[in-house]
């Protein structure tokens, strides 16, 4: 696991299994104002989820605060974050859309 480098005597870490990349949840939080109809649409929009997945974590969210939506790269989350956070606020909801590393 320890590489010579040359005649330097330093040691360099290799690895012999492939890492994969990080993970991270897409979470979306609960507000009072948000009309339920509207995080249905989001899911639906832009996670491709069937409406009934949507009502589902619609509801989840509105219960107990916060929900998973999906786990993603961290480029695929990025994105949905801000496709999500630009469309509620083009529709003057406070929707809340956060990501954090599995
Ligand atoms: N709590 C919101 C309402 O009662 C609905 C909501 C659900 C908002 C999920 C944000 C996320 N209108």
């Amino acid at each position: 696991n320890d590489q010579g480098d040359g005649d330097t005597g330093v040691l360099t870490k290799t690895r012999s299994k492939t890492a994969r990349p990080p993970l991270y949840k897409v979470l979306l939080l609960n507000d009072d104002y948000t009309p339920m109809e509207f995080v249905v649409h989001v899911l639906e929009r832009f996670f491709g989820l069937s409406h009934q997945q949507s009502f589902e974590i619609m509801l989840t969210v509105h219960k107990k605060g916060v929900a998973v939506v999906g786990v993603f790269s961290h480029e695929i989350a990025e994105t949905k974050v801000t496709q999500v956070m630009d469309y509620a606020r083009r529709h003057q909801h406070p929707l809340q859309c956060t990501m954090e590393k599995e």
